[in-house]
């Protein structure tokens, strides 16, 4: 960590919950319980700068983007990767926000397409990114059920955790260019499964506290917050129908 703090980019497709994710560290951050579903989201169109303030004095500064393939208002033609990439460059270079640390790469677990990524859009990629650690963010798990109906367990999502990989991992996709060792210097690009935390995926400040161990910190005023929720809290909320 340099004396501001990080810079975290969030990337990938659209409603796969990368704004959600923010607020949800946001709000870990600020002492909000965990566990609480996240609210309706209006896609996000530009490029949105989040400063959340922790408490050591430092900061993490996450840049939300316009999700893949998704939703554009006015002339309806969903952005193009390259495009919010280049958006994203653009941002960078007029508020000086300085070098991207982390760039987490969110897909819905629910609903998993292989993202095209060749020429420009790679290019700009590594221009932008060249230094910077990567990560792969599968999400909104607490969605998915097993055969029974119920909420996976930690076996039968790492099983499905592989199958949505290999299923991405088409020529020419996004997923063959994280996981082709081409990038991140060369060392393993993390995977994690997010959702609501219980023992088979974990919470958004979780994933921070693993990537920046000391900033989401685990002192008396976050108590709570980082702790995996109870198996009858998690239970309760799946019966409230959290899950649609
Ligand atoms: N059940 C469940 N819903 C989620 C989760 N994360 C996000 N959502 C919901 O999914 C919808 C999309 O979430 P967003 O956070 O807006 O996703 P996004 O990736 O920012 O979407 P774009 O800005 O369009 O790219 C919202 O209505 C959220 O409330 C999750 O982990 N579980
Ligand atoms: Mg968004």
């Amino acid at each position: 960590m340099d004396m501001k703090g990080h810079t975290i980019a969030l990337i990938g497709g659209f409603e796969s919950g990368k704004t959600s994710f923010i607020k949800s560290v946001r709000a870990a951050v600020n002492g909000s319980p965990s566990g609480i579903p996240p609210a309706e989201e209006k896609p996000t169109l530009g490029i949105d700068e989040y400063n959340v303030p922790l408490p050591n004095g430092q900061s993490l500064t996450f840049l939300d983007t316009p999700g893949f393939d998704g939703y554009q208002a006015g002339d309806g033609h969903a952005k193009e990767t390259e495009e919010i990439l280049q958006m994203l460059e653009e941002h960078l270079a007029a508020k000086g926000t300085g070098l991207v640390s982390h760039v987490l790469f969110f897909m819905n677990a629910n609903d998993m397409v292989p993202t095209e990524f060749k020429g420009r859009a790679r290019r700009t990629f590594e221009r932008l990114f060249a230094n910077s650690k990567l990560a792969c963010i599968s999400t909104r798990w607490d969605q998915i059920e097993n055969d029974d109906g119920l909420p996976v367990t930690a076996e039968e999502a790492k099983v499905k955790e592989e199958s949505i990989y290999d299923m991405g991992r088409t020529s020419g996709s996004f997923l063959e260019y994280l996981f082709g060792g081409q990038v991140n210097n060369g060392d393993e690009v993390l995977r994690f499964r997010s959702g609501l935390p219980i023992e088979a995926y974990s919470s958004p400040q979780d994933i921070i506290h693993k990537l920046l161990p000391r900033s989401v910190s685990r002192g008396k005023n976050c108590r709570g917050v980082c702790s995996p929720i109870s198996s009858r809290h998690r239970r309760s909320l799946w019966r409230k129908g959290y899950r649609s």
